[in-house]
């Protein structure tokens, strides 16, 4: 279904992820993930307000590039970015409120097709209507925003009568599984018309001690974070876990060219799960992973991107060559 655009300065947004919702999902992966052997937690759920402040406190540590890479690297080339794809609406999935989005909205709306209107996607409802609101006043055109799960709700972002780019920023693509990935790349190919375009950051593989560095900062940040995850676990599933009683490790697995992180028991304990009824074990120096960040080549981006229907026009890189941006449009 064609939705028309919003008249400049209003701003709506679709809830397709309610409170509820959230809670029985993590009550679901909880369950699975302490269940697992490896146990694992989705990284979604590192984003509670204290783990925003925490992601925030990352992007300013000296090992944490990618950040920054891809802010500078946006300031050089939204404008290239934007005459290449030649769109009216920005779709970002994974909205933030990061000043990246506004490079894009800024290059979009002085370039020659000009800026009509923004669609913002993610599953933080709060920090998404703070941003669209603005971005409604600050340049005066329509945003019609959707709260919901990326692997979930794609399907629910307005399909406007005009050129489209869906942006996918802070190579948060990386968190994904294959399966993940894959499903995720093949729903975008399936959302895109003739005329729309996909903009996909990606972090790329670089020397190990520089990854493992940023994913373990000198400063502790990235472990905080991290272990921040078991107080959003006490708090909304009333465990009992001691977060002094963890410790946090980032690891490289060149197999499959990801960061892993893990938080690791330093001794034997038994944790009660109260909200689910459920008591699980660590013995001393069990792993629970808590993330996956892939490191891209070009090479397996364009492979990932061809196999869910989509072929690049455009590619961006820092000087470097830490970061990619890629440009891509339906086969
Ligand atoms: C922005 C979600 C992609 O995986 O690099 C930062 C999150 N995890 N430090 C990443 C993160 C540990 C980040 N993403």
């Amino acid at each position: 279904m064609t939705a028309t655009l919003l008249a400049p300065g209003t701003v709506e947004v679709d809830v397709r992820l309610v409170p509820d919702d959230l809670r029985r999902a993590l009550r679901r992966d909880a369950r699975a993930g302490l269940s697992a052997r490896p146990k694992t937690m989705p990284p979604v759920w590192f984003y509670d307000d204290r783990g925003c402040e925490l992601y925030e406190e990352i992007t300013r540590t000296r090992e944490y590039y990618p950040f920054r890479t891809e802010r500078d690297l946006l300031r050089r080339v939204a404008g290239e970015i934007a005459e290449a794809a030649g769109a009216t609406v920005l779709v970002e999935l994974g909205s933030g409120t990061s000043e990246k989005t506004r490079l894009l909205l800024d290059a979009m709306a002085a370039g020659r097709a000009g800026l009509v209107g923004y669609l913002p996607f993610d599953v933080a409802d709060g920090t998404m209507r703070a941003a669209a609101q603005a971005v409604a006043d600050d340049m005066g055109i329509g945003v019609h925003a959707v709260v919901g799960d990326f692997h979930e709700h794609l399907d629910e972002i307005p399909d406007v009568d005009a050129p489209r780019l869906v942006a996918f920023l802070g190579s948060t693509i990386g968190n994904f599984t294959r399966d993940q990935r894959r499903n995720f790349l093949e729903e975008v190919a399936r959302m895109l018309g003739p005329s729309d375009r996909f903009l996909l950051a990606t972090d790329l593989v670089k020397p190990v001690e520089r990854l493992v560095a940023a994913y373990d900062d000198a400063a502790g940040v990235t472990a905080a974070f991290n272990l921040n995850l078991l107080s959003v676990l006490n708090r909304e599933l009333a465990a009992d876990f001691d977060p002094d009683r963890f410790v946090h490790r980032a690891v490289w697995d060149a197999e499959n060219r990801w960061i892993e992180m893990r938080l690791e028991a330093t001794e034997d304990m038994a944790i009660s799960i109260s909200a689910l009824d459920l008591s699980v074990e660590f013995t001393a120096g069990e792993q629970m992973r808590t993330e996956i960040s892939t490191k891209f080549t070009f090479d397996q981006v364009r492979r990932d991107l061809s196999q869910a229907g989509m072929r690049v026009t455009g590619v961006w890189s820092d000087p470097a060559g830490d970061y990619l941006l890629t440009l891509a449009r339906p086969k």
